[in-house]
Order: C-alpha cells, then sequence, then structure tokens
C-alpha cells in the first residue's frame, strides 16, 4: 500500500534474481560520500529487509563497493565507461557490485539510482551502466515567503518559513532533500523571486544562522542554495540613498554584504533576481541596463565563487489593451538579444520556457538559439499556477517532452535537448534547468499525490532531457505503486491528463482565458481588458493576434526556418495556430472541420476525458489505501466540476459571439 509522504521510496520488498552481497565497503570520503553509504543502507533495509555489513575496503570479498571511480578502477578488476562530472557507473558482477561516482555527487546519484533500479527490477548480474547528468545546473526555485504562504503554492504552507522567520524540521528537510537529490537536483532557491516584507532580512545576520543551519541539510544531498534577493536593498535594507548599480556606494554595499552571507553559506551557490519585473525593482529605475544591474552583483559575489541567475522575465505590465502595437510576446528577447555578450562570466540568464508564462500550450521562446554569448538556462513550473493548481491532474512531462525537441534552427543538433550542455562562447547551449516547486507542508508534499509524478519527472528530465513522458510515467508508478495493474491504470490515467486539459483549456495556444490573479478556472475575457498584455481580440468573426511579419512581428525573432514555419498556415503547428494567427471562425484546419467547429470539439472531448480519468480512478478503489485513494478522488470530483466550467463557458462563449452552431448538436447553453 502507498505510503504517501514516502513517495517513490517506497518500502516494499523485492526479490533480485541475483546476489546482493551482505557486505558493503565504502571508501572514506566527505559528507555527501558519508550520506551515500547512509542512503545505501537505509535503501537496502527497505528494500530487502536486511542491514548491509561495512566493512573495509578488500576486493577479495564478495562486497558492495561504493566509491570514487579513479580510486575504485585503480584498486579493483573494476572498469566500466568513465563518468563524467556528477555521473557514476554501476556494475553487477557474480558476487560483487560497484557503484562508483566520478565524484561525491556522483557516487550518491549512483546510489539512488542502484536503488531505484532495484525496486524497478531493472538490475541483474552482468548489469552494467555508466550515466551522467546532461544538465549541469538542476534547479529547483521555491517561492516560499516568510510568513510560511507559498505563491503559487497549492500543497500547504512553507516548509522553510512561518511567522517572519525560519521555521523547519530538520527530519523533513532532510527527507525533502533526499527527493530532490535522488533525481538529480543539484542546487534550490529557498525564498520567493518577490523578495518583499520580511524577505528583505535574509542577507542579515539573524536570518543568515537559519539559513545557514537549512544550507547545511541540502549540502549533504549535494545541493548547494540560492537566495533571492531584492535589487534595492541597498535603499530598503542599507539606506543607502540609492540601489543605483553604477553607484560605487551601492557597489560597495553589496561587495560587503556578499562577504557577510558567504561567512555563514561559505558554498552558497549565489544570488538570484526578479528585477524590473512585475513591480519589482531594478536598474531600469536608474536608467541603467540589465547588464549593469547583473554584473554589479557579479563582481560582489565573484571573490567566493558564487553566480548570479538573473531572471528575464521582464515585460511591461502596464499595457493599455486599446494600443495593438505592442506585443509582451516580444518582450524577453527584445530586452536581453541586444546585450548577448555584455554579460559576465558568472551571470546565468533564466528565461521561463516561453514567451508568456507557463501557459497550458505556449511555443519556445525565441531567445533559446537567439543568445551565442550569454550563459543562460530554461525555467519550467512544476507548480501548477496554470494547469489545475494540483486539483486538476495534469502530467506535465508532456509539455516538457514537446520543448525538449522543439527545433530552434532545423539545423544541426538544434532541438533544446541537444543544446543542454556546458556554457561555450559561439554556441547556443543552454546550462540546464530551473523550476519552480509544487512541494509544501502537505503530508503527501504536493497536494494532489498525482503530482509528485511532475516533481520527479522535472528532475529526471533535468537530468536527461532525452527521456520521454512515457519512460518517467511508468517508472514513477512503479516506484509508487509497484509493478502490477493498479500502476498500470495509474500510468494510463497519468498520461492521458494532460491532453484533457490542454482541450478543455483555452483553445489552439490562445492562452489566458483564466481567472484574473488565482489562475483557476474559466473566464473567457478576464485580461481582455487589464493592463497584462495577454489579449486573444476575439470578436464575431476572427480570434488570436496575427504575430506574423505582418503583425506583431513576433515570429520574426526566431530563426528563419521557425519564423517561417509559424507564419505559414499550413506548416504553423496546430495546437499553436492561434498564438501566431489571428483567424476567422470558419477556418478550414486540417481534419477539414472550422476552426469553431474544433473548438466544440475539444471542449466536449477534454471534458469527457476528465469524466473518464474519474471512472478510471473508481475502479481502483479496493487496491489503494483508503486515505489516498479518498483524497485523489475528492480532486478528481472537483477537476471534472471545473472541465465542465471550461467546455460550457468556452463553448457558450463562441456560439453567441458566432451564432454557429455544433454540427454535431450537443448541448450548448446560450
Ligand atoms: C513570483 C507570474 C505569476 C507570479 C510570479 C511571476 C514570476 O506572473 O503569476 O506569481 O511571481 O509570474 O514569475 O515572477
Amino acid at each position: 500500500m502507498l505510503k504517501e509522504y514516502d513517495c517513490w521510496f517506497q518500502r516494499r520488498k523485492v526479490i533480485p534474481g541475483f546476489i546482493v552481497p551482505q557486505i558493503v565497503c565504502a571508501q572514506k570520503g566527505a559528507e555527501v560520500a558519508l550520506q551515500a553509504l547512509k542512503e545505501y543502507v537505509k535503501g537496502i533495509n527497505r528494500l530487502l529487509e536486511f542491514t548491509p555489513v561495512q566493512k573495509k575496503e578488500d576486493f577479495n570479498l564478495s562486497a558492495v563497493f561504493l566509491g570514487i571511480y579513479d580510486k575504485l578502477e585503480k584498486a579493483a578488476s573494476f572498469s566500466c565507461t568513465r563518468p563524467a562530472k556528477e555521473g557514476f557507473a554501476i556494475k553487477v558482477e557474480e558476487n560483487k557490485i560497484f557503484i562508483a561516482g566520478n565524484d561525491e555527487n556522483g557516487l550518491l546519484y549512483g546510489v539512488f539510482r542502484f536503488l531505484l533500479l532495484l525496486a524497478l527490477g531493472k538490475l541483474h548480474t552482468g548489469f552494467q551502466l555508466s550515466e551522467s547528468p546532461v544538465s549541469p545546473l538542476r534547479i529547483i526555485n521555491h517561492w516560499d515567503n516568510f510568513d510560511g504562504t507559498v505563491e503559487r503554492g497549492y500543497a500547504g504552507n512553507s516548509l522553510f518559513y512561518k511567522d517572519g522567520r525560519f521555521d523547519f524540521d530538520d527530519q523533513r528537510i532532510e527527507d525533502y532533500a533526499r527527493l530532490l537529490s535522488s533525481t538529480g537536483i543539484n542546487r534550490i532557491s529557498i525564498n520567493n523571486v518577490n523578495v518583499r516584507d520580511k524577505a528583505k532580512l535574509l542577507i542579515t545576520q539573524e536570518y543568515l544562522r537559519d539559513a545557514a543551519r537549512l544550507a547545511a541539510i541540502f549540502r549533504r544531498f549535494g545541493i548547494k542554495i540560492f537566495i533571492s534577493i531584492n535589487f534595492g536593498a541597498p535603499w530598503s535594507l542599507g539606506k543607502l540613498p540609492t540601489a543605483d548599480p553604477l553607484d560605487a556606494s551601492v557597489a560597495k554595499w553589496w561587495a560587503q554584504r556578499a562577504k557577510l552571507i558567504y561567512k555563514f553559506i561559505p558554498d552558497l551557490a549565489g544570488f538570484l533576481v526578479k528585477a524590473d519585473s512585475e513591480g519589482e525593482p531594478g536598474p531600469f529605475q536608474y536608467n541603467r541596463t540589465h547588464c549593469d544591474g547583473a554584473n554589479m552583483l557579479a563582481e560582489a559575489v565573484k571573490p567566493f565563487g558564487g553566480e548570479i541567475l538573473w531572471r528575464c522575465f521582464v515585460y511591461n505590465c502596464q499595457q493599455d489593451w486599446r494600443d495593438k502595437s505592442f506585443d509582451r510576446a516580444r518582450a524577453a528577447y527584445d530586452h536581453f538579444k541586444p546585450l548577448d555578450g555584455k554579460f559576465s562570466s558568472n551571470v546565468i540568464l533564466q528565461i521561463k520556457f516561453g514567451p508568456y508564462d507557463f501557459q497550458v500550450r505556449e511555443p519556445v521562446a525565441p531567445l533559446f538559439g537567439a543568445l551565442l554569448k550569454t550563459r543562460h538556462i530554461m525555467e519550467l513550473q512544476i507548480t501548477q499556477e496554470y494547469t489545475g493548481h494540483q486539483i486538476d491532474l495534469c502530467y506535465l512531462p508532456w509539455i516538457w517532452q514537446d520543448i525538449m525537441s522543439f527545433d530552434t534552427a532545423h539545423g544541426e543538433k538544434s532541438r533544446i535537448m541537444e543544446m543542454i550542455k556546458p556554457y561555450c562562447e559561439g554556441f547556443s547551449n543552454i546550462e540546464g534547468f530551473a523550476a519552480v516547486v509544487n512541494t509544501g507542508l502537505d503530508k503527501n508534499w504536493t497536494g494532489h499525490t498525482l503530482a509528485q509524478a511532475n516533481l520527479y519527472g522535472y528532475g529526471r528530465m533535468a537530468w536527461n532531457p532525452c527521456l520521454t513522458a512515457k519512460e518517467i510515467a511508468n517508472e514513477w508508478s512503479v516506484l509508487s505503486f509497484g509493478k502490477n495493474q493498479t500502476s498500470e491504470k495509474i500510468e494510463k490515467i497519468l498520461l492521458d491528463s494532460y491532453p484533457a486539459y490542454e482541450k478543455y483549456n483555452a483553445p489552439f495556444g490562445v492562452c489566458f482565458m483564466v481567472t484574473p490573479n488565482s489562475h483557476y478556472g474559466p473566464n473567457i475575457e478576464g485580461y481582455e481588458f487589464s493592463r497584462w498584455g495577454t489579449y486573444h481580440r476575439a470578436d464575431a468573426n476572427a480570434i488570436g493576434i496575427d504575430r506574423t511579419e505582418k503583425g506583431t512581428g513576433y515570429t520574426q525573432q526566431y530563426s528563419d526556418g521557425n519564423a517561417k514555419m509559424f507564419c505559414d498556415h499550413a506548416s504553423c503547428p496546430e495546437n499553436l495556430i492561434l498564438f501566431f494567427h489571428r483567424l476567422p471562425y470558419d477556418y478550414k484546419m486540417k481534419n477539414g472541420q472550422s476552426l469553431i467547429q474544433n473548438i466544440y470539439d475539444t471542449h466536449f472531448e477534454g471534458c469527457d476525458e476528465a469524466a473518464a480519468m474519474l471512472e478510471d480512478w473508481k475502479s481502483l478503489k479496493d487496491h489503494l489505501e483508503n486515505e489516498v485513494y479518498e483524497s485523489v478522488l475528492s480532486r478528481f470530483e472537483r477537476q471534472n466540476t471545473n472541465a465542465r466550467d471550461w467546455r460550457d463557458q468556452i463553448n457558450t462563449y463562441f456560439h453567441r459571439k458566432t451564432g454557429i452552431k455544433d454540427v454535431r448538436g450537443r448541448k450548448i447553453y446560450d
């Protein structure tokens, strides 16, 4: 039976078809290597129900050998393909098993992978695997506030803060670090990018003491922390008259502050910065560029090996809906492409995957492939801000798989998954990913138990962007529920969930038909006359925005091949057609039906598919722990109400606008 808290580390006895020696010999190492040994012992206890006996390294023994690859290779008759940075090799021989890391992080990842493969039943005598992470940076972002709330959080309050202070349970944080590290996460930012109220005090002595305690727990699991900072801190905290990045007193203030911070957390990964975005302070206030801002901070953390993650979510959020010349989708490229090559070597731009904001379907942002001289990573969202608040089930690796396969230039190795590499000037390499996380104090971590699959899936895909959504759904379901018909059914439910969600949401990539502020449920014109710049401009004849060269010109930010592909109705992917084009309702889609008929059809289908997921779930009643069954059941019931609302509001809206009937005569409310 599933213990929700344990996620993909269920206590479930496996019967391996090979010998797992009782003895473990671990090389001496520092704290991550020590943790690797602890995790090995804990995991074997959980899966094989015995406690390994620890002995000094002796290769005459039948034992499991844990260590650093080079040392093991020299000392034992063991060899495998040499893993790269943070990678590992696993080899199962007749009476010996080797788990070897390139380094200590690699060793820990190797132990975790060994245990997961053991639970999945994938190990056997002769098994051999050498694997290294594709992405150097695999980051989790927390949007946790110091009052204990979590911005866009749907799984309870913060794991880290309460009532304006740090407040965490060491054991829970250790369990959390284990979950993250087991999927390959190596960085975590611990506070909201909107740094307000008490969060501004995080970089003061009193708060840093607690931050250091938190960092120490994550450190054992190979995870370094980032702190989100407020760009205006020199005046709001330091009482300087300005936060101008080119003012010498400001640079000095940050340099001193960095010195203090690094005294408490010597291996701090660096700062994460949201500047000039949605009301946060930034260099624009002083007529400075984002290079000026980022480079000044980079200088401050440089002596300590720190890095600046600088977000590119910079756009005008005071737009006038009447003004059709302005297109928010263009913003990140317009701001940052001209600055390519001007950032310091320890600045990394963090770019949202799409030009808007984590929509159910939007194109990959054109900055990917366009930046050749600037380090950068891609930002994803695991928390389900626009994808159902962890009430509706929406399996996100589908979205990420589409992103990974997007071809930025139709050239050689120009798909996103092929561009994830260490930085190298002159290439459009992406150094990895950051994702806004979906966890909180809820017992099951993620509110919706099945949303654990999104957390697991992010880590796995950040490690290896070539993994498919299907492979990950299978792994996660078997790890969580065992290899049986229940996990098969749950895997199917997961895989069905995103297509269903997309179908009952805003049609064909048009985006933002969601309830303003909360971002749950439909409100078709909720953003139509607001300042946020996300309009669909539906009238009685047509819907969508012309973003071609004849319209806002957004398509021209892409490589020539992609600009052409998106501009042409025939080659533009249909699931994005309303993002790029303004189309009449009688526009003929590839299936021969009109656009309006396709809108009706997808909404009826999406709603039916949500109902089918509920029925699938009900069929599992006798095979699941009651608490899990009931909590997920109630979410599926709410999802069905939501899906019905989406279906009926969207269909009615377009029916009223156009007067066009559903050719199949289904019920549309007038
Ligand atoms: C942290 C969107 C969200 C905000 C979020 C912002 C961001 O606008 O609705 O809650 O703020 O993105 O990514 O900075």
